[in-house]
């Protein structure tokens, strides 16, 4: 039977289930890799659940979210992940050495091979050719203990690129912002990106892994580009090609959609507040006074975009309104940008050149001022991200940023009138990895360190037969994981500390959440309603944990991104779906619902009649659990059936 590549590699690693669209599977994993912020607490229930080390073939703990050490806790983190990695038998990627997801690319990601990451935008893997996805730390430590990755098989969409690029000016950011522009947030949830085509010969590995990097946003559970002669040049130049093999789909490949898309007709696009989604032609926007222009993070760093903004910024100075920061995504593109002497062209005009890291990304510095306009090479503006809440936050290509900074206004690069250096592919990168340590082989006298900060992973009771519970907070669609959990420097240092980071739930949205369910917690504790997608971006399980130490017995959506569900199930906390858009539309904030016989219809039906006790009526919502989550929710979640089996 003819395969699609994603079957392909399912096929290789399945432990057990089928290919199936809606079946569970489990899969053979071959790399884990976890980031400082969702990692402390991936190795911390790694320790818990009480293996020496890790079992899967290549483990690496990356530092690069939590860089600004204004106290010695993110210092204490970054010594806990050593000592961690050390012990357990995973490499250590100092701080420096750059966003795990651009490192690992470079430096790990190999055509065929199953990774997956504690960060939503490990699909950047896909542009290697490889399955590469975002899970919860609590799924990853399980993995690392030897346990298969289990999912729900998607389905696998094509996504045929047919056409070129308009260079210079056009780039691969623009094709997944014209995506997100067809598809919206929800518009890959269940599903999987499968590029093809013709158009695909036309990409090389990083414009590929930025597409992939970006259809997080798009809610898919990952994206995928065949592996051909583009990817053995990049493994080639990266001094790894014994590591290429190579991948396409079979002719006659099935696939459950398929999605045409001219690459000749993708113009410079933008994002604008408060959402990836939200795109529209740079054209339709220009002449807006911008405040801030930040060029790098994981979706575009690459040493050939890093060129291309140096060559465009070459001899200008960015007008004195307009502060231009740039955080290279690796050591390696770092490196090569300073030998060439392209740093120097940056520095000359203005720009602030930030460390290897994710940055203003995830709002660890240069947050904007009051009511500012930021535009960003980076994947998400989601209200509030930024460190500013009234900043307008807009998502670009790095060479349109770059355009944005010299002209200090919004401008589509092709009207700037700069010029661009044509950019080849590097033949050879710089391949330097002092910045990583390999595992050790003796481990016996290694002491994981752990400062005052961190401390132990809560866990949740077994479920129980009843909730009466009320609602804290009724919410709309599209709830990310950053409304739930916020992120930037003054919360992050908190992510290995559940009790203090448990204060900020929902800060963003409503200050007294975090005082109102510690009141409600004797009382039965709380629900949150969510509309459509609720829990979209971010993989940080902080969004469940931290609510689940509040409280929190169920969420009652429309509909849940994956990682999200996922992490509620992990911790013991019910997802439940509305069988009506009407339930959802009567309930208020403050009723108090009560859910019955929990245990017995877990096991059974799984439809749940709930009622509302404050309004006196009854409504209908399912758990659509599968056999194994069914299983995880009644003991308490992963943690107590991963130690106790
Ligand atoms: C993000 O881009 O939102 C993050 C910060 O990288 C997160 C991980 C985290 O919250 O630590 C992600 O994408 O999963
Ligand atoms: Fe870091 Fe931003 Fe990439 Fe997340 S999206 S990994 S915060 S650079």
């Amino acid at each position: 039977m003819a395969k699609n590549i994603v079957q392909k590699i399912f096929e290789a690693h399945k432990v057990h289930g089928d290919t199936a669209p809606g079946s569970p599977i489990g899969l053979h994993v071959d790399q884990v890799y976890t980031q400082d912020a969702t990692g402390t607490m991936a190795w911390l229930e790694f320790e818990a659940i009480g293996i020496d080390r890790v079992k899967v073939p290549l483990a690496v703990s990356y530092v690069d979210h939590n860089m600004l050490q204004s106290n010695f806790m993110n210092a204490d983190d970054h010594q806990f992940l050593q000592t961690a990695a050390a012990k357990f038998g995973a490499y250590f990627s100092k701080p420096g050495n750059g966003i795990c997801h651009q490192v690992h690319l470079e430096r790990f990601a190999a055509p065929g091979k199953i990774a997956l990451g504690t960060d939503s935008h490990t699909p950047t893997g896909g542009g290697m050719g490889m399955i590469a996805i975002g899970v919860g730390g609590l799924e990853a430590a399980t993995v690392m203990a030897g346990a298969p990755l289990e999912i729900t098989m998607p389905k696998v969409v094509q996504v045929k690129l047919k056409g070129k690029l308009q260079r210079p000016w056009v780039t691969a950011m623009d094709v997944i912002l014209t995506l997100l522009k067809m598809l919206t947030v929800k518009g890959g949830v269940g599903k999987i990106m499968e590029y093809g085509g013709p158009g695909v010969k036309g990409l090389n590995v990083t414009e590929r892994a930025t597409i992939t990097n970006m259809g997080a946003e798009l809610g898919a559970t990952t994206s995928i580009f065949p592996s051909d002669k583009k990817t053995l040049a990049f493994l080639r130049a990266e001094g790894r090609e014994q590591e290429w093999v190579e991948l396409a789909a079979d002719k006659g490949a099935e696939y459950a959609e398929v999605i045409v898309l001219d690459l000749s007709a993708v113009e410079p696009m933008i994002a604008q507040p408060h959402s990836p989604d939200n795109v529209v032609p740079i054209r339709e926007v220009a002449g807006k006074r911008v405040n801030q222009v930040c060029i790098g993070s994981c979706t575009n760093s690459s040493y050939q975009a890093m060129r291309a903004v140096a060559s465009i910024l070459k001899g200008h100075t960015v007008p004195e309104w307009v502060n231009l920061l740039i955080n290279p995504g690796s050591k390696q593109v770092y490196q090569m940008l300073a030998q060439k002497g392209l740093t120097a062209d940056m520095i000359a005009s203005g720009a602030r050149i930030l460390e290897a890291s994710c940055g203003p990304c995830i709002g660890m510095g240069a947050a904007p001022g009051t009511g500012h306009i930021s535009i960003r090479s980076y994947n998400r503006n989601f209200l509030g991200r930024s460190g500013t809440k009234d900043a307008s936050v807009y998502l670009t290509n790095p060479i349109a940023c770059a355009a944005m900074a010299v002209k200090g206004e919004i401008v589509d690069p092709r009207d700037a009138g700069l010029s661009l250096d044509k950019i080849k592919d590097p033949e050879k990168f710089l391949v330097n990895d002092n910045l990583i340590i390999p595992p050790k082989a003796d481990t016996k006298d290694i002491r994981v360190l752990k400062g005052p900060n961190i401390k132990e992973v809560p866990v949740k009771e077994p479920l129980r037969n009843s909730i009466e519970a009320e609602v804290l907070l009724k919410l709309g669609d599209n709830i990310t994981t950053d409304d739930i959990m916020p992120a930037g420097s003054k919360v992050l240092p908190f992510r290995s500390n559940i009790p203090a980071i448990s204060e900020f739930v929902f800060e963003n949205i409503d200050k007294t959440f975090s005082g109102r369910a510690q009141a409600a917690k004797p009382q039965g504790g709380g629900i949150v309603i969510g509309g459509e997608n609720y829990g979209q971006g971010s993989s940080r399980e902080h969004a469940a944990i931290a609510p689940m130490y509040l409280g929190l017995q169920a969420v009652i959506a429309k509909s849940f991104a994956r990682i999200h569900r996922a992490n509620l199930i992990n911790f013991g906390v019910l997802p439940l779906l509305f069988k009506s858009g009407g339930d959802y539309a009567r309930i208020e904030q403050g009723d108090r619902l009560a859910i019955r016989n929990i245990l017995e219809t877990i096991k059974g039906d799984q439809n749940f009649r709930i009622d509302n006790l404050t309004k006196g009526y009854t409504f209908e919502a399912a758990s659509g659990l599968n056999d194994r989550e069914r299983e995880l929710l009644l003991k308490g979640g992963l943690l107590p059936h991963t130690k106790n089996g």
